[in-house]
């Protein structure tokens, strides 16, 4: 291989990853994450992955630095904050919530950071591939091993001193680092998260059964499960129950924040009623970077029948006028949805 230049030391990239807002960077072996491996067969085997494809689709690649790159030796993760100091305020009328990770684009920063440092490995010939929130590796495994954090209870990686609302991402590469020693559980015996879920779908400590996770049930395609729509309350995309009341988040968090820029690229809420008047277009243009299964925009508005069945005005005319229109449309799916949330307005008769 050709070595243009010399290999950066561990604390130049971990500079270099501050420089580009990533203030956490470790470095995890590049052998088979055995215990991912075994959750997840175990998981899809149980039907708690929910039909999900992701890291579920190809278990035994996903866990296996050496399929992304071969001859890997370390996997160096990186953890970036999402939470934000100014928090966008709740406009007039119904409005629906938009989960915290996915009010900007929070990855494609961190991606453009991680894909910079691979280029840099490659310039000492070195082979290098960045990830994050991709198919072909479990990040919070990697990151766990690498150092970053511990697994709460909520399934979520929890950085010491830092919390939660951080993405994660890495770079597998050929070049050798130090690998680090994971860092001790911090729950010890709180269980706020398994008590606050609001659907009971962490099934057991960093078990979360997708079947009841509304993080996952805003993303599938198909039927809102009706048992779970009114636990949904006004979320139209995510889910930070279990983050919310988590106290080293709340406590630490804060702490570690970045700058969101200005609306409208910024979306904390989004208005029902015009999410439900707008076109296919405009839905994709406004929130094609989430995840809609077959990019297809109706789920989008399914999700908002169901929120407006739970915060709608059923006083309100452009409420009646909206939900009308969906129980006669031509997509039964939602018009289903729409007749669901007109009978829990009490605007007719229940449908159950
Ligand atoms: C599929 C997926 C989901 C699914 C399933 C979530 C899940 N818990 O698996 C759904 C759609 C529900 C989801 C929701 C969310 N997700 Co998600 N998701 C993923 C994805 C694509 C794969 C995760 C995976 O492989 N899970 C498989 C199972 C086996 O993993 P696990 O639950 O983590 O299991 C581990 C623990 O159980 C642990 N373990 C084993 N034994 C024990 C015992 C104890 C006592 C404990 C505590 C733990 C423990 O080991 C297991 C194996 O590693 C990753 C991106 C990626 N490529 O990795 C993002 C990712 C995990 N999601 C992320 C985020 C931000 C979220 C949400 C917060 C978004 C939101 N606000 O709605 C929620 C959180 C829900 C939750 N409580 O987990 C971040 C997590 C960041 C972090 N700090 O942890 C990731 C890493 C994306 C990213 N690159 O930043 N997600
Ligand atoms: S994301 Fe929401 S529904 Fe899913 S486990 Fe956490 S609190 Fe429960
Ligand atoms: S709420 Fe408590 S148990 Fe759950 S992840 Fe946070 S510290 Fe751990």
């Amino acid at each position: 291989m050709r070595r243009s230049e010399p290999l950066p030391s561990l604390d130049e990239l971990v500079a270099m990853a501050a420089e580009r807002g990533i203030p956490h960077l470790g470095v995890a072996p590049a052998t088979v994450l055995d215990r991912a491996r075994a959750a997840l067969h175990e998981r899809k085997a149980a039907g708690l992955h929910a039909g999900m494809a992701f890291t579920y689709r190809d278990p035994d690649r996903s866990t296996d630095p050496q399929r992304a790159v071969p001859g890997a030796r370390s996997v160096l993760v990186a953890a970036r904050p999402y939470l934000a100091d100014e928090v966008p305020r709740r406009p007039s009328g119904p409005q629906a919530r938009v989960a915290r990770y996915a009010w900007v684009d929070h990855y494609a920063p961190l991606r453009d950071a991680l894909r910079d440092m691979a280029r840099r490995l490659k310039r000492s010939g070195e082979r290098a591939v960045a990830f994050a929130d991709d198919n072909a590796i479990v990040d919070r495994e990697v990151a766990h091993l690498g150092g970053l954090g511990w697994f709460g209870k909520n399934a979520n990686l929890l950085l010491p001193g830092a919390g939660s609302y951080f993405v994660l991402g890495c770079v597998v590469t050929t070049a050798e680092y130090p690998v680090a020693t994971p860092v001790a559980d911090g729950c010890g015996s709180c269980r706020r998260c398994l008590d606050g879920c609001p659907t009971g779908a962490i099934v057991a400590p960093g078990v979360v059964d997708a079947t009841r996770c509304l993080a996952w049930l805003v993303q599938q395609p198909g039927t809102f499960p009706p048992e779970h729509r009114e636990a949904l309350g006004d979320r139209l995309y995510g889910c930070d129950d279990c983050q919310e009341v988590c106290p080293p988040t709340v406590r630490w968090g804060p702490r570690h924040t970045v700058e969101l820029g200005a609306a409208p690229d910024v979306q904390a809420w989004v208005d029902v009623l015009e999410l439900l008047d707008a076109s296919d277009a405009d839905l994709l243009d406004r929130h094609g970077r989430w995840y809609v299964p077959e990019r297809d925009p109706r789920w989008i508005r399914r999700n908002a029948l169901v929120v407006l069945g739970n915060i709608g005005d059923p006083h309100d005319e452009r409420t009646r006028r909206t939900l009308d229109r969906y129980r006669v449309g031509t997509d039964p799916v939602l018009a289903e949805h729409a007749e669901w949330a007109a009978a829990q307005l009490g605007l007719i008769g229940t449908t159950t």
